[in-house]
């Protein structure tokens, strides 16, 4: 059987199983409103009025802020296209569990726009609402802000929340403005955002989280802002910060932990008990593009910064800090326990002062590194790092092969160093792409997909293209075209294309 015969049976069964695999399995981030619906609509456009409407599609209310103020358990506030002024407090929105409240578009293309105003939207102690397809700009002081009302002490008052599909940009920008704030709120979901330009002078956040506690920040994206991206601190616990993209996210893209006024933490700080920052923060499968440190951890313990993809950072690779210290007869916990894992670090050594800035009053020989490469793209003998403690498995000077790094497309070609050479387990959760990471994983945010032979990403990895590229792989005599990883001559031989269906039929990784 010649190899064009072999191309051609290969391509015959691509046809058959291409539909079936596109290898995805860990795409879905999982929410209390999957599989609800409403039971009840209200609608809000511009040309409505809270004095004459019914709430009705053709006889409008005029503001989000009041028809959510009508919302029952099960109602949908359909917010209609066009353009609504800022500064909308809802109070007390509360769906329950089996039926939540929703309110923003309909999902359609454009999506309603909430301009100007001190704050664009303010959700006061909401609990199971869902607030989606909103674009928020041009708020002077904040875009979205949730909070407890000032509870501290009361964990159920800002409680069960989703915000996805938000589009906020162009807040502030002289200062301490924040795309979304959250305030002492408890099991949440964030998807699917984007969000740039907020805050200034080296300061605001893309999302700021003050004593939040339970929350999942996935799928989004972070470009242009000044202070960070993702910052979790006044005791907020549990946040995982997952399959992002920050890009040019400022002084810290994500600060685990930071300074807290006393008084706003939540809970309320201890006098018995130690107190911390932030814990158990964690920073997963995620593409880290510029700032001028990726990650800091700031009086945060026992956080995590696992496979991810850190491009070109401006000043060090990561800090660790401690702003909060024992006072007032409060005690604080140190910056503790992190973990730094199976990240790729793609750098220029010219434009890093040094890799890790250790500041004081912190634990840093409590810290854990592991199983991440290091590459200095400018000059790649200077890619060691210097480090709090010793790695272990780390990969240090080897060109993580990316498909595109010009491009900004980082997913692993074959030949990667990175492929196989994370520690496991990797995050459950799945890779940039929503794709399972493999035991063990790859390093870095994307996890290396055998079948997926042309490495493209979007909705469909696998395709009949990628045997064709297997085929030009085996023709070419490439080892990638090895796929039983056969020792004995032939070592490229018909038992790789029964190789190549299988592991295409079974979808990646
Ligand atoms: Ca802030
Ligand atoms: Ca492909
Ligand atoms: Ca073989």
């Amino acid at each position: 059987m010649g190899r064009s015969a072999l191309a051609c049976v290969s391509v015959a069964l691509a046809t058959s199983v291409s539909g079936a695999a596109r290898g995805q399995a860990c795409e879905a981030i999982p929410t209390f409103a999957d599989g609800l619906t409403p039971t009840r609509v209200l609608h809000v456009a511009p040309g409505g009025s809270n004095a004459t409407g019914t709430g009705s599609a053709s006889n409008p209310y005029a503001t989000i802020a009041f028809a959510a103020g009508l919302a029952t358990p099960g109602t949908r506030v359909v917010v209609g296209a066009g353009t609504y002024a800022g500064g909308g407090f809802l109070n007390d929105v509360r769906g329950t569990a089996t039926a939540p409240i929703w309110i923003g578009g309909d999902g359609t293309m454009p999506m309603p726009v909430i301009e100007g105003g001190s704050e664009g939207l303010h959700l006061v102690r909401p609990r199971y609402v869902v607030l989606e397809n909103l674009e928020v700009r041009g708020a002077s002081s904040n875009g979205i802000n949730c909070d407890d009302g000032g509870e501290h002490a009361n964990p159920d008052a800002a409680r069960f929340l989703v915000f996805r599909r938000l589009w906020i940009h162009d807040i502030g920008g002289t200062g301490n403005q924040d795309g979304l704030k959250l305030s002492g709120v408890n099991d949440f979901v964030v998807l699917d955002a984007a969000i740039s330009r907020c805050g200034g002078a080296n300061s605001g956040s893309g999302i700021d989280m003050v004593g939040c506690h339970r929350g999942v920040i996935a799928r989004s994206t972070f470009s242009e802002l000044s202070g960070n991206a993702v910052q979790a601190k006044g005791g907020s616990e549990d946040i995982e910060v997952r399959r992002c993209t920050m890009t040019e996210a400022g002084q810290r893209a994500v600060n685990m932990g930071g300074s807290t006024g006393f008084e706003f933490f939540r809970p309320p700080l201890s006098i018995s008990q130690p107190n911390f920052e932030a814990r158990n923060i964690r920073v997963v499968s995620s593409v880290i593009v510029g700032s001028e440190a990726p990650a800091a951890y700031v009086g945060c313990v026992d956080c995590v910064v696992a496979n991810n993809t850190i491009i070109t950072p401006h000043s060090w690779v990561m800090r660790i800090l401690q702003e909060t210290v024992t006072s007032g007869g409060y005690t604080f916990l140190p910056a503790s326990g992190g973990r730094f894992v199976n990240n790729i670090v793609y750098f220029d050594r010219a434009d890093l002062s040094t890799f890790v800035n250790v500041g004081a009053n912190t634990s840093p020989q409590t810290f854990v590194f592991q199983n991440n490469l290091w590459y200095a793209r400018d000059n790649p003998g200077a890619s060691t790092p210097t480090l709090p403690t010793p790695e272990t498995g780390g990969i240090v000077g080897l060109d993580p092969r990316f498909a595109d790094a010009q491009f900004g497309y980082y997913l692993l070609r074959w030949e990667s160093p990175a492929r196989r050479a994370g520690v496991g387990p990797g995050p459950s959760g799945g890779d940039r792409n929503g794709i399972c990471y493999a035991s063990p994983p790859s390093i870095g945010a994307h996890q290396f997909c055998y079948a997926n032979c042309d490495t493209t990403a979007g909705l469909i990895y696998l395709a009949v293209s990628d045997f064709v590229c297997f085929n030009n792989q085996f023709v070419a005599g490439s080892l990638y075209a090895n796929c039983d990883e056969s020792t004995s001559p032939p070592v490229l031989n018909i038992l790789d294309f029964v190789c190549f269906i299988e592991r295409f039929a079974r979808g990646c990784p």
